[in-house]
């Protein structure tokens, strides 16, 4: 089935945020930041930004009518700065006119006094000054310092990672107007309409119930809208309670792409030992996390990072550690893969170092570290139904893996000035919010009388086509025709307590939810009209529209199902409430069941490096993933092919780049490059495992969204390949993203630079980088 969406999306008609017509009388909104990294206010005069004329308000922590408080997990963080400032652009006030334009000008007007202090941006720094936003924490199993002893190889390095920007094709933004009673109705560009609403009652002082959160649909999130709306729908809220008018606010790139948290920049120390047979024995990390000025999601993405640290692999001894450092930098957030990522490109590179250092390719060692079904994960769960070594095979076979190394080794015989690499990059990520009590949802699913049926959900539409999956689990089970059914927006007063679109879960929890729902309405629907037929239950089926007695077709109409259904005053609405089964997690004990189920894959990527201008191309990437039994392949290899090129574009391209005060300055599209046409793999290839499918996945289909992501971390091994095939005494360090400047460097590097590698033969290390 296409998404249901596809036809409005390319002609324009879709509706978002900026599609809502307002109300006569709206005004417009625009935040005035932080100047500086760090400080502290001495004065802001807003005199002269009131006397434009155009000003309707400047809205501060002044007017604020509950608490100045809108950390989700942790309370540290203001809406609006009260006196400290902790990172550049952190908003201090909403200008409030009749226009953007206006409201921008004033923002120009305004005069701050500020008393700088030192600005932190390196999590490392932060973390020696003891600036954590938060208690580290550890996992682990078996014990690391025993284990170490019975390792024939040791390896020690360090990994570098950046950050993302989501760069979202719709920015932030929301509309909010007081509605009757002293209610406030916002519409939010937002994954978490029950965050924002939360969020909006704390700090107008009141409660949930007054507060309507509607969302339509998103033009992409990818996690920046998980917890990061909530700020800018509650800055517009309180305008519009405390003006009593409706508010409006759209950010524009530079302040969207300042203002917000992005994908957390770690550093890591590892330590890795091998058996002699190359069996990982022991794996010891600690990663610092680039929280940023407040906690966000931060503690979560810690926990996702402890969970993904040892990627597909079994590996007995482990002991992994978080410290999330506290910097002057935006609240860092989810990202697809929210943490994961992290975690795995830094076993990846201590992988790639312990084959750099035996002379081998790293594949020798991932394939034969697979964990296997009735292994444990180092937090406890069994793994059941593993396919990441089948993935591996198929690949391998199905790619002639063989020849593509040979083909390799070849072309870098032959030519001098340009280089090719290939890596391997197994996936293994998890399904589940990682806190239990987040994996619920709800659908209402109405019934109207003439048949046609209206859904609604928590699931956010952010492009990802939730809505079409949810209308094929209820075409499925009532057996009507997809346009018979329709996928309502987002609403709180429809759908309450809504964990946000997240997690790659959206299909999952709301489809499961939709499907009871819809099996509650069948049967009852049966019920009605076995009573009709004068028959059992049991002896009627709806099909295809039609009823069904014992087999064989009858002239009974669904329509004329619904319609006898409402006359007999039988409930055409049911609310299903789904909750996944089986998990659970003992944070005491960091150990337990949090994941439903895993997805695995493997992607071989193939690149080709210009040695004489340190750029790539991508030649190949060719994957075998685990789809389980996808329930729409339009969409899900679409997922596969999005992820990929996101992740491949933060391993190479996306470079966010800080001023020393903390601003950024990679604040635009000339500046912060993200793959175009022209930087795409020239080919993808995606197959789908052959399996039965999840049995705990909707319809057997397992969640998509996030772990291809982490394929793109092939791109970084790939690149790093081919520039030892050209520098092979050069053992490039692990920094992403490989940028073609960084791959020029090395190229040229003649030695091993700060931090690649701590043992050298002489205990020397060289800190030259060219
Ligand atoms: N959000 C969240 C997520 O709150 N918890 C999670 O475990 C998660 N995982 C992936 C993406 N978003
Ligand atoms: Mo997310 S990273 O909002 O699934």
């Amino acid at each position: 089935m296409k998404n249901v969406d596809s036809i409005n999306h390319v002609t324009g008609k879709s509706v978002y945020l900026d599609d809502i017509p307002v109300q006569k009388g709206t005004l417009h909104a625009v935040v005035f930041g932080s100047p500086v990294g760090h400080g502290k206010i001495k004065s802001v005069d807003y005199a002269e930004a009131k006397k434009l004329p155009g000003i309707a308000a400047i809205i501060t922590h002044e007017d604020i009518t509950g608490d100045n408080q809108i950390g989700g997990i942790i309370e540290d963080e203001p809406l609006f700065a009260e006196e400290e400032l902790h990172f550049y652009g952190q908003p201090i006030a909403l200008i409030v006119a009749k226009d953007a334009f206006t409201a921008r000008k004033a923002k120009t007007l305004i005069k701050v006094d500020v008393e700088e202090y030192d600005v932190v941006t390196d999590p490392r720094e932060a973390f020696k000054r003891g600036d954590l936003l938060f208690p580290s924490r550890s996992f682990q199993m078996g014990i690391v310092e025993e284990a170490w002893k019975t390792c024939e190889y040791i390896f020690e390095g360090r990994a570098d990672i950046g950050g993302q920007e989501h760069l979202y094709i719709e920015t932030q933004g929301s509309y909010a107007y007081p509605t009757d009673n002293g209610s406030i109705k916002i519409h939010s560009s937002t994954q978490g309409p029950t965050a924002v609403q939360k969020t909006a009652a704390r700090v107008l002082g009141l409660p949930m119930h007054r507060i309507e959160v509607d969302v339509a649909r998103l033009g992409g999130a990818f996690g920046g809208k998980e917890d990061q709306a909530s700020g800018f729908a509650t800055m517009v809220a309180l305008a519009a309670y405390v003006m009593k008018k409706p508010v409006k606010i759209t950010l524009d790139r530079p302040d969207d792409m300042q203002m917000t948290g992005k994908r957390h920049p770690y550093s890591a120390d590892y330590k890795i030992g091998l058996s002699k047979d190359l069996k990982i024995v022991a794996y010891q990390t600690t990663l610092y996390q680039n929280g940023g000025a407040a906690s966000d999601l931060s503690p979560a993405i810690m926990e996702r990072t402890l969970f993904h640290s040892t990627n597909s692999y079994y590996v007995p001894n482990t002991f992994v550690t978080v410290h999330s450092c506290k910097t002057n930098l935006p609240p860092n957030t989810a990202f697809r893969g929210f943490g994961a990522p992290q975690g795995v490109f830094t076993i990846e590179s201590a992988i790639a170092q312990a084959a750099d250092e035996l002379n081998i390719p790293a594949y020798k060692i991932q394939e034969i570290n697979f964990i296997r079904d009735g292994q444990e994960f180092q937090y406890g769960q069994i793994a059941e139904n593993v396919n990441n070594k089948a993935t591996y095979d198929q690949a391998i076979k199905q790619y002639n893996f063989d020849q593509i190394q040979k083909e390799t080794t070849d072309f870098n015989k032959k030519h001098v000035d340009k280089k090719r690499g290939v890596s391997i990059m197994p996936v293994c990520f998890g399904i589940s919010f990682t806190k239990t009590p987040m994996n619920q949802a709800r659908s209402l699913v109405h019934i109207y009388q003439d048949g046609s049926v209206g859904i609604s959900t928590g699931a956010i539409e952010m492009g990802q086509g939730v809505n079409t999956k949810i209308i094929q689990v209820a075409a499925g089970i009532l057996s009507i025709s997809t346009d018979k059914i329709k996928v309502e927006s987002t609403n709180t007063t429809r759908v309450a307590n809504t964990s946000p679109t997240a997690a790659s879960t959206g299909a999952d929890l709301n489809g499961h939810a939709t499907r009871l729902a819809c099996e509650v309405l069948i049967n009852r629907l049966r019920h009605s009209a076995a009573e009709s037929l004068k028959c059992k239950d049991e002896e009627v089926e709806i099909k295809d529209e039609y009823v069904y007695l014992n087999g064989e077709k009858t002239k009974v109409h669904w329509n004329e199902v619904v319609e006898a259904a409402f006359l007999k005053r039988v409930c055409l609405t049911e609310n299903g409430h789904y909750a996944t089964p089986k998990i659970n997690f003992d944070k005491t004990k960091e150990k337990g069941h949090p994941f439903a189920y895993h997805v695995y894959g493997t992607a071989i990527t193939q690149v080709t490096v210009d040695c004489v201008r340190g750029t790539y191309e991508f030649d190949k990437v060719q994957i075998v993933h685990d789809f389980g039994k996808s329930m729409n392949p339009t969409i899900d290899f679409g997922q596969v092919e999005g992820a990929l090129v996101q992740g491949m574009g933060w391993m190479t391209m996306e470079e966010l780049a800080f001023h020393p005060n903390g601003k950024l300055a990679s604040e635009s599209l000339s500046t912060y490059k993200v793959p175009d046409i022209y930087a795409v793999p020239k080919s993808v290839d995606i197959e789908a495992l052959e399996t039965e499918g999840a049995e705990i996945a909707i319809l057997k289909s397992k969640a998509v969204g996030e772990p291809p992501f982490l394929y793109g971390i092939g791109a970084f091994f790939a690149i790093r390949n081919a520039v030892k095939a050209f520098n092979s005494s050069h053992k490039p360090t692990f920094r992403a993203p490989y940028t073609h400047e960084k791959t020029l460097m090395d190229l040229y590097a003649t030695s091993l630079a700060k931090g690649a590698v701590k043992k050298s033969k002489d205990g020397s290390v060289s800190e030259a980088e060219v």
